[in-house]
């Protein structure tokens, strides 16, 4: 059996003292409701491994420390140019121009919650090429995580390849991305982009393309950080307000994927409770992308004030009456659309100062939870494992059209 001290040990230490403020803000009847949750666990359960997994994400979202992101590649790639869309300040800004060898020393620039630096090309000759290629590998060494960039028009030849293979055996977290995308014929484009990742031997959605000129696909980049480092996220939102929406989706599929998780689990009938502490740790990390300082304990009590667990139940009890559906199937779904829900109107909170009227928030319940009923429908009547249901409701979630464009939820909200 589990023990809620066996659990915040498996977080790690960085994290545990936050866990542990967070469950001692819950207050003892949620604490017992979450205990009796746990204890229908044996400790070695894999729901319990992945509810750690995804809640650490989540939790290094919101309370992570400062990351150091470094930017490196070949030279005239383009590196200075995506860094200067990373950072905040005009006054940081890299110089840039068509010849290589342009950036000479690393140059580093605060971005709010992270730090971004910026590299020479890894590829010089001569003595100078040497001292700047350690260079720009030393800042590599340091790093969190690589942003490594190649040229479309260059391509990956045996230069890139080993650069690359000498960045990857770092084993830092990285993404690679593909840029100048503007310079290539547009139905050549999927050609070049499986033929790059082929031979990086990654899998195509592991590369992207951008055009680091006009921004073009820039979000797609801070999306696939935002994958890796949740850490980064909160400061990418502080710094570029255009995304937060999209990184806060992100954070809401996961803490949604974790919800149907704990729905799934064998409890008597229906007890939603202890998704509160579950969609409170996603508040604090909304609440970080919107650059709004709120403590766990109000996050738990804006939580409370939505009403969602009442809601949730209710809808529960109204679907379960019409039959046909299973019981696991409903109480998951709903779990989720609530926990979709408390992020949009946590998000729309910390934006706006704008609170969701009820009739908003029970139509919009309504609707996300229709919507993940139909999609889990694929799944059959038997109860799927949890690993399962969560790769179907991050589907499901992460391909929604509401994720690229909050203006739907609002109009979905009718408000
Ligand atoms: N067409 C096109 N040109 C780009 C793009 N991104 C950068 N460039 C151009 O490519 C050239 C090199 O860009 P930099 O950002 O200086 O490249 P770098 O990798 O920092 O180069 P070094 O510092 O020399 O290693 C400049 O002329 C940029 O304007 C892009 O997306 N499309
Ligand atoms: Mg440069």
């Amino acid at each position: 059996m589990a023990s809620m001290d066996d659990l915040l040990s498996r977080f790690p230490p960085e994290l545990q003292q936050h866990a542990r403020e967070l469950w001692e803000a819950l207050g003892p009847d949620e604490q017992s409701r979450i205990l009796t949750l746990l204890s229908g666990f044996p400790s070695d359960a894999s729901l319990l491994k992945l509810l750690v997994r995804l809640s650490t994400a989540q939790f290094r979202l919101t309370f992570g420390q400062k990351r150091r992101v470094v930017i490196v590649g070949p030279g005239n790639v383009g590196k200075s140019t995506l860094y200067n869309h990373l950072i905040r300040e005009r006054i940081d800004q890299a110089a840039v121009s068509p010849l290589p060898g342009t950036t000479r020393e690393n140059q580093l620039a605060d971005a709010g919650l992270f730090t971004v630096v910026d590299t020479p090309g890894v590829d010089a000759i001569g003595e100078m090429g040497e001292r700047e290629r350690n260079l720009a590998y030393s800042a590599a060494e340091a790093a969190d995580f690589l942003i490594i960039v190649f040229d479309a028009i260059q391509g990956i030849k045996r230069t890139e390849l080993e650069i690359f293979h000498e960045l990857a055996a770092l084993k830092k977290p990285y993404i690679v991305v593909f840029n100048k995308i503007d310079l290539v014929p547009r139905k050549d484009l999927p050609a070049a982009l499986s033929q790059i990742a082929a031979s990086l031997g990654l899998k195509e959605e592991q590369v992207i393309p951008v055009a680091a000129l006009d921004g073009k696909n820039l979000e797609r980049v801070l999306v696939a950080i935002a994958a890796i480092e949740p850490e980064i996220v909160a400061a990418l939102g502080q710094a570029m307000p255009v995304y937060r929406w999209r990184l806060a989706w992100r954070s809401i599929v996961s803490s949604a994927s974790i919800s149907a998780a704990i729905a799934l689990a064998p409890l008597p009938v229906m007890d939603f409770i202890p998704l509160v502490a579950t969609q409170s740790v996603m508040v604090l990390g909304i609440a970080r992308i919107y650059n709004y300082t709120i403590t766990p304990k109000r996050a738990m009590e804006l939580v409370a004030t939505f009403g969602l667990g009442f809601l949730g139940r209710t809808i529960f009890q109204e679907l379960s009456k019409l039959g046909g559906l299973p019981g696991w199937l409903l109480s998951a779904a709903i779990a989720s659309s609530t926990t979709v829900v408390m992020g949009y109107a946590a998000a729309r909170w910390f934006e706006s100062g704008q609170r969701l009227s009820s009739q908003a928030l029970n139509t919009l319940t309504r609707e996300v939870t229709m919507t993940l009923l139909n999609s889990l429908k694929g799944l059959g009547k038997r109860r799927p494992s949890h690993e399962k249901l969560q790769q179907e409701i991050e589907a499901t979630l992460q391909d929604s059209p509401l994720g690229e464009d909050k203006a739907r939820l609002d109009q979905q909200a009718g408000e």
